[in-house]
């Protein structure tokens, strides 16, 4: 396949220095020469540039409604849309290297607008499913798949189109352990399929991403959000809010090896690397080497 690298430097959803980062951490590891290996068409676009340049933090505005950085993160999700949007209409394969995860607002709704029925597996610690209403926080990276969803701030929902991108009965949350109130009350009002680690402990991860696909059996297409913060922090030290207990890297390989077998990968986001709070470049490493199961590696 062609795959289209896009770097989105973004660290306005969030309030720790170093995420934005990230995209460059990851693309050292020689990510376009590994994903060449694999026999893949690769073009590194660089980095996606917001008006607002790259925030350091700590400093932030939150706005009437609590969101913190809305004006920036807006201004972000509009440029990464385009970038997503115009990589899948060429046919390429956008994957997105983070920045903080609002940055999937953006880039779903670029790739959203092709599809009638995009399926979306978010692996994450978390359910990023809060809006302003539910958010302890007031960082907009807890909220984007609320706001993919229709829920919250309007002019976030309307980023490259009018309304909501993707539909309840289209998306799974994986490896979900520390869910805020709300998002618990919210994904059992509306029935959202969510494999937490319990889940995991007790089922195999494999074997539960193969009921996400049976799940997802009539969505055109499946974007896979993968937050570094999924992993266990004993893997993935470099991240903003790690939460113990859990996925490791071995069995995370394997998943991501049935979703390539399954052929229906159309983009991915890999977001949430900070080297700044990395062990050296540990997390970048790591993070690089799953790509590669991502793009189909083997181990024989
Ligand atoms: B990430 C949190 F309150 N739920 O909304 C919030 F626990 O993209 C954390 O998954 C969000 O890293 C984490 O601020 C966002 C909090
Ligand atoms: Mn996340
Ligand atoms: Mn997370
Ligand atoms: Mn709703």
């Amino acid at each position: 396949m062609i795959i289209d690298i896009i770097g989105a430097p973004t660290a306005f959803g969030q309030r720790k220095p170093g995420v934005a980062l990230g995209p460059d951490a990851v693309r050292f590891c020689s990510l376009k020469e590994k994903l060449e290996d694999l026999g893949h068409q690769v073009n590194d676009l660089g980095n996606v540039k917001g008006t607002y340049g790259v925030w350091a933090g700590p400093t932030s505005v939150k706005d009437d409604e609590g969101l913190i950085n809305l004006k920036e993160v807006l201004d972000f999700s509009k440029v990464l849309a385009d970038a997503t949007d115009e990589s899948i209409e060429k046919g390429h394969f956008p994957f997105i290297i983070g920045g903080d995860h609002s940055l999937s607002i953006g880039s779903v709704a670029g790739i959203s607008k092709h599809y009638d029925n995009l399926g979306v597996i978010w692996i994450d610690a978390h359910g990023d499913i809060n809006s302003s209403l539910t958010s302890p926080s007031g960082n907009i990276h807890g909220m984007p798949v609320g706001v993919l969803l229709g829920e919250g701030n309007e002019d976030l929902i309307n980023v490259h189109g009018d309304g909501a991108k993707i539909k309840h009965e289209n998306l799974v949350i994986v490896g979900a352990r520390d869910l805020d109130s709300g998002e618990k009350a919210y994904i059992k009002k509306h029935n959202i399929e969510c494999y937490t680690m319990t889940d995991i402990r007790q089922n195999k991860l494999s074997n539960l991403i193969e009921k996400a696909l049976e799940k997802l059996k009539s969505c055109d297409a499946i974007h896979l959000s993968l937050d570094v913060d999924s992993l266990d922090p004993i893997e993935m030290p470099g991240t903003g809010t790690k939460v113990n207990g859990g996925l490791f890297l071995a069995e995370l390989q394997e998943a991501l090896t049935t979703l390539y077998r399954s052929g229906r990968l159309v983009s991915a986001d890999l977001v949430e690397v900070n080297p700044l709070l990395d062990n050296g470049n540990e997390t970048a490493v790591k993070a690089a080497e799953l790509t590669e199961f991502i793009f189909g590696k083997t181990q024989l």
